[in-house]
C-alpha cells in the first residue's frame, strides 16, 4: 500500500508541469509576439516636402491627399500577411493626423476634406474592416509646439495621448520615438531646445495613464523608462542571432543589450525589428526604384522573425495618400516567398523520439513538439538540461530550414543547440546555434537525410519545446552589387560566387543575352550600370541591381591628407572608410581637388557603416572654389535621421563651376569630433 501511494505520488510529481523560470511574458506581450508581422505607415507633412524630419513650420495647406484610401493600405497589409498597422499620428514636426482639440497644427486646418478629415479614424475603420489591429506612433519630440522643453508640454502630450487612446477603439501598441535633434520652430522661437530624456517626460506617470486607458496595450519606448518592448539598436532590419527577450528593469541599456537582449535580465522585454520597405521612412519619389527586393526582405524575415523578434515593416505613403505600386508588389511577393518557403512542414507525420521525457508521461513526450498545437510542448525532467530529439522521416528527405519554438509562457531557457542530419548512417552537423525564444529559424545548405537530430546542449533549466518545423525552401537569388573604383573601372560582385553575371551600360534591362561579366570594365563619363546574377543550374535570375555613377574620380586629390588609407573615400567601395585624425576639432574640413573645373549642382555623402564610432556627420556646409583660396558657400544643412538610417545623403544646390570642393562637418551623431567618410562624390550638370 505504502509502495503504491509512493509510486502514484512520484509519478504525479514527475508529470507536474514545470515552474516558470526567470521572467515570463505578460499576456499582452504574448499576444503581441504571436502577431509576428505588422506594418508601420509613415505619412505627414514630410510626405509633401521630401524631408525625413519636418522642422515644425511646414505649411498645413500642403496636406491634401487627393486619393487617400486607408482601405488600400489595410488591404495590402492583410494580403501581405500582416496583423496590424501602426500609424504616425504625429511625427517630430508636430503635425497631427487627427483633429486634436489641443493644437491648431492638425488636419482640421488642412484643405483635405475641408478640415473635416480624421486620418486616425479612417485608419481605425479600415483596420477594423480588414481584421487588423491598430497601433499609434506619437512623437514625444514636437518641433512645432511653443512649449516643447517646458513642463507644461507634458500635459499637452498626455492630452493628445488621451484623445488617441480613448476615441479610436482598441490600440495594440503605442510607439514613442526617442529621436530629438534639438532645433525646431517651436511656435516661432526657431531655436535649439535640449531636454533630459530621462526626466523630462515623466514616463512612469504617462505609462499609468496609458495602461488605464488601454489595458491590453504594449508600450514601445527607446528613449525613456523601460517599456514592454525593446528597439534592436538599428533600423536596418535585424536583431542579434543570440536574442534574449530580457533586459534589466532599471539601469542603462547599452547597444549590445538592445541587439542581443540580456541573458541575466530581470524583466521580459522582447525585441521588435523596425525597418522600412524603402531606404527612408517617408515617401521620396527618388526612392521608387529603391524598394527592397524579395531577397532583401527574406533576409530581414530570417533576421527578425527567425531570430525571436517581431517584424514591423514600414510603408511610406505617397502625396496622393496611397501606397506606391512598387511597395505593394514587393510586400505581396515577399509574402508569397515566405508562404512557399514554409509551405510543407516535413516534420509533420514523422516519428519523434526524445532522450528524456518529463516523468515519462505522454503529456510531455517528443511528439508534443510536432503536433501543431502551440499550447503543448516536449519537456524534460527538472534536472535534465542537455537532451536531444530525433525526427525519423522514414525515407530520404530533402530540407534546408529548421524552425523551433520554446514554450515561452514559462520563460526563455535554451542557451545552445545543434541540428544534425543522418546521412549514409553518419550524423553530420548542419548548424550550431544559441538562443531560441518564441521562434528561431535556421538556414543551411540543402541536405538529404533520413533523420534529423535536434540537440539541446545548454539550457538555463529543463527545456520546453512547443514546436518544430522542417522545410525545403526554394533558393532565392540576391542582386549583385556594382561599384566603380577611382580609376573608373566597374566591378560587379554576385552574392553567390557560383552565379554568372550579365550587365548593360545602355540603360536596357539586363538579361542572359546581355554582356557576360568576366572582370573589371574600364569606363569613362557618366554611366548607368544594370546587372543580374544568374543560376544556370536552375535557369533563375536575381532581381537587377541598378547604379548610376557621375564622373569618374580618376584625377581627384584629397588635399592636406598624407595617409594613403584616405583613398577609401574615393575607392567606390561603400564598406571601406577613413576618419579624420582624432586631434581635430569641429568644424572639420575635407578638401578635394577635382583635377579640373566641373559644373557642379550637388554632392553625395555616404557615412562609415561600422557600428562603433562611425563618426557620422549630421550638420554640414559645402563650399566650392576656383583656386583653393577663396571659398563660396554652396549649401548647408542637416543630414536628417542619418544616425538610424546611415545611407547615401544626396544634396542638390544651384549650379556652380568650380575645381575645388570642401565638405565641412559641423556636428556628428556621437556629439564629439569623430568624422568619418565611406564615400564622397559630386553631382554634375
Ligand atoms: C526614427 C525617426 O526619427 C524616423 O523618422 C522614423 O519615424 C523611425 C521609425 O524612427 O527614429
Amino acid at each position: 500500500m505504502i509502495l503504491l501511494v509512493c509510486s502514484i505520488s512520484l509519478s504525479c510529481y514527475k508529470a507536474k508541469a514545470p515552474s516558470p523560470f526567470g521572467p515570463v511574458p505578460s499576456e499582452n506581450q504574448m499576444k503581441w509576439q504571436e502577431m509576428e508581422y505588422y506594418a508601420f505607415v509613415h505619412f505627414s507633412l514630410n510626405t509633401y516636402t521630401d524631408q525625413s524630419w519636418g522642422y515644425g513650420n511646414e505649411d498645413i495647406d500642403l496636406f491634401n491627399p487627393a486619393e487617400l484610401d486607408c482601405r488600400q493600405w489595410a488591404r495590402i497589409c492583410k494580403e501581405a500577411g500582416m496583423k496590424g498597422i501602426i500609424l504616425t499620428a504625429k511625427h517630430h514636426c508636430g503635425f497631427c493626423l487627427w483633429p486634436s482639440k489641443y493644437t491648431e497644427y492638425s488636419v482640421k486646418n488642412a484643405p483635405w476634406h475641408d478640415g473635416k478629415g480624421d486620418l486616425v479614424r479612417e485608419t481605425a475603420e479600415a483596420c477594423k474592416e480588414y481584421g487588423l489591429k491598430l497601433g499609434i506612433y506619437l512623437s514625444p519630440w514636437d518641433r512645432n509646439h511653443p512649449d516643447y522643453g517646458k513642463p507644461v508640454y507634458i500635459t499637452y502630450f498626455r492630452n493628445q495621448l488621451t484623445e488617441l487612446l480613448t476615441n479610436y477603439g482598441d490600440i495594440f501598441e503605442v510607439w514613442f520615438d526617442g529621436a530629438n535633434g534639438g532645433s525646431g520652430y517651436y511656435g516661432g522661437a526657431n531655436e535649439t531646445r535640449t531636454i533630459d530624456p530621462k526626466t523630462y517626460y515623466d514616463w512612469s506617470n504617462t505609462y499609468k495613464l496609458i495602461r488605464k486607458l488601454q489595458p491590453n496595450i504594449v508600450i514601445w519606448n527607446d528613449g525613456g523608462d523601460r517599456g514592454d518592448l525593446r528597439w534592436v539598436g538599428t533600423e536596418a532590419g535585424f536583431v542579434g542571432e543570440t536574442n534574449w527577450s530580457l533586459l534589466n528593469a532599471t539601469a542603462e541599456v547599452e547597444w549590445g543589450m538592445l541587439h542581443w537582449g540580456l541573458e541575466t535580465g530581470d524583466s521580459w522585454v522582447p525585441a521588435e525589428v523596425n525597418t522600412s520597405i524603402r531606404p527612408e521612412w517617408f515617401y521620396h519619389p527618388g526612392e521608387d526604384a529603391k524598394v527592397k527586393s524579395v531577397p532583401q526582405l527574406m533576409e530581414t524575415y530570417y533576421n527578425s522573425i527567425g531570430r525571436n523578434g517581431t517584424l514591423l515593416l514600414n510603408f511610406p505613403i505617397m502625396p496622393n495618400g496611397l501606397i506606391h505600386k512598387n511597395d505593394e508588389k514587393a510586400a505581396l511577393e515577399f509574402a508569397k516567398a515566405v508562404k512557399e518557403a514554409f509551405a510543407v512542414n516535413l516534420a509533420e507525420k514523422t516519428k519523434a523520439e526524445a532522450s528524456n521525457v518529463r516523468g515519462n508521461t505522454k503529456k510531455f513526450r517528443a511528439a508534443r513538439a510536432i503536433d501543431n498545437d502551440k499550447d503543448t510542448y516536449w519537456a524534460t525532467d527538472n534536472t535534465v538540461t542537455k537532451a536531444s530529439l530525433i525526427i525519423d522521416f522514414g525515407k530520404p528527405t530533402t530540407f534546408n530550414r529548421f524552425l523551433v519554438q520554446e514554450y515561452i509562457r514559462l520563460g526563455q531557457r535554451v542557451k545552445a543547440f545543434t541540428v544534425e542530419a543522418l546521412v549514409d548512417g553518419n550524423w553530420n552537423k548542419l548548424v550550431n546555434a544559441t538562443t531560441i525564444g518564441y521562434k528561431r529559424i535556421l538556414r543551411f545548405p540543402t541536405v538529404e537525410a533520413t533523420q534529423l537530430r535536434f540537440g539541446i546542449i545548454e539550457s538555463k533549466s529543463c527545456p520546453l519545446i512547443s514546436n518544430i518545423g522542417i522545410y525545403n525552401a526554394p533558393q532565392i537569388m540576391d542582386p549583385p552589387s556594382i561599384i566603380r573604383n577611382q580609376s573608373g573601372e566597374i566591378i560587379i560582385i554576385p552574392v553567390d560566387t557560383e552565379s554568372v553575371v550579365y550587365y548593360t551600360f545602355d540603360c536596357s534591362v539586363p538579361t542572359v543575352d546581355s554582356k557576360k561579366y568576366t572582370g573589371p570594365v574600364q569606363t569613362e563619363g557618366k554611366l548607368e550600370v544594370r546587372a543580374i546574377a544568374y543560376d544556370p543550374a536552375r535557369g533563375k535570375s536575381s532581381p537587377e541591381c541598378r547604379e548610376k555613377f557621375d564622373l569618374p574620380r580618376k584625377d581627384w586629390k584629397l588635399l592636406g591628407i598624407k595617409e594613403e588609407r584616405a583613398d577609401a573615400i574615393l575607392d567606390g567601395n561603400p564598406s571601406t572608410a577613413w576618419h579624420q585624425s582624432n586631434d581635430k576639432k569641429m568644424p572639420i574640413d575635407l578638401i578635394i581637388d577635382l583635377g579640373k573645373e566641373q559644373n557642379l549642382c550637388g554632392f553625395r555623402y555616404f557615412p562609415d557603416q561600422t557600428l562603433w564610432g562611425p563618426g557620422i556627420i549630421t550638420d554640414y556646409q559645402f563650399y566650392v572654389s576656383d583656386d583653393n583660396i577663396e571659398w563660396k558657400l554652396a549649401d548647408q544643412g542637416e543630414f536628417s535621421n542619418i544616425k538610424n538610417n546611415p545611407l547615401w545623403q544626396i544634396k542638390k544646390f544651384a549650379p556652380e563651376k568650380a575645381r575645388y570642393i570642401k565638405l565641412r562637418a559641423l556636428g556628428n551623431t556621437e556629439a564629439n569630433d569623430n568624422t568619418g567618410y565611406a564615400e564622397v562624390d559630386i553631382i554634375t550638370n
